[in-house]
């Protein structure tokens, strides 16, 4: 039932939708952005988390026009956003599987542009494994996303396997420290320790930093003695549709 057949027809049919989580400034929480995490309504089997059908949609390809469908509706949330005065950012997630097509840079420009956006108001985030796993073709593909103006993202950093050789060659803008290192920051001194050589890798790297999972104010307090700019977390909101984003963003303005 969870097949790649249900997947193509559930594109057809809008039974997927996205939620959208906010990543925050340290300190004061102010939202800098979003990520947005696809969910899918099965007609009859009800709600489906990602977790149950990403691999399936990596598997059988239907994962390349997954991407587009999630990137096509984060650039609508963004242009209706943009029409009420509200500028901000929006992450997709990206798998290994979309950078094995030469022609991906190309198609999600055009969808951006189809929508009056510019390319760097989108960041494509990546499993470490994805970015450098069979680096020489990901490493073409990259460039060409980042030519495009695309930010990249590497996400669940300090999970994966990356040199520090290969993060320097690769065209990453941004850093997002894995949840098991953020959630037992305030507790663990590795945990910590880690989190502070990040910092640093990152100040010099020039790149961004985002700590994921951040539940707590012990945790959010850590991060801000630790020198981490960036957070998300359900400390400072769950995953949830852009109508209820929108409304918040608004009263910004
Ligand atoms: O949304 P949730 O917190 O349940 O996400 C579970 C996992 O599914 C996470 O690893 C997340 O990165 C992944 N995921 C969510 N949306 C997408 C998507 O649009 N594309 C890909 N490739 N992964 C996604
Ligand atoms: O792999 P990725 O980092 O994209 O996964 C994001 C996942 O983490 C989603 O399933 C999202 O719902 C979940 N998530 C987001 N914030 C928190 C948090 O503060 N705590 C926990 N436990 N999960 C979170
Ligand atoms: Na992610
Ligand atoms: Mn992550």
């Amino acid at each position: 039932p969870l097949g790649a057949d249900a997947m193509a027809r559930g594109i057809e049919n809008d039974e997927f939708f996205l939620h959208l989580q906010p990543k925050v400034a340290l300190p004061g929480g102010r939202i800098t952005g979003f990520e947005a995490l696809v969910r899918w309504e099965h007609p009859q089997l009800g709600l489906q988390s990602p977790v149950n059908f990403i691999p399936l949609a990596e598997q059988t390809g239907v994962i390349e026009p997954l991407t587009r469908w999630v990137l096509g509706r984060a650039a609508d949330t963004l242009a209706d956003w943009k029409r009420e005065g509200v500028e901000t950012r929006i992450a997709v997630n990206v798998s290994a599987r979309n950078l094995m097509s030469l022609t991906v840079a190309d198609e999600f420009a055009q969808i951006v542009k189809a929508r009056g956006l510019e390319c760097s108001s989108f960041i494509l985030e990546l499993t470490e494994t994805a970015a450098v796993t069979n680096l020489v073709d990901a490493l073409d593909i990259l460039v060409r996303l980042r030519l495009k103006d695309f930010a990249l993202s590497i996400d669940d950093f300090g999970t994966g396997y990356s040199s520090l050789a290969q993060l320097q060659r690769l065209p990453f803008s941004e850093l997002k420290i894995d949840r098991s290192f953020v959630s037992v920051s305030a507790t663990s001194t590795e945990a910590a320790n880690t989190i502070r050589a990040t910092v640093e890798l990152a100040r010099r790297l020039q790149l961004d930093l985002v700590a994921e999972g951040v539940e707590t104010e012990t945790v959010e307090r850590t991060l801000i003695d630790l020198g981490v700019p960036h957070a998300q977390g359900y400390r400072y909101g769950r995953p949830e549709p852009a109508e209820v984003w929108g409304p918040r963003l608004r009263q910004r303005v």
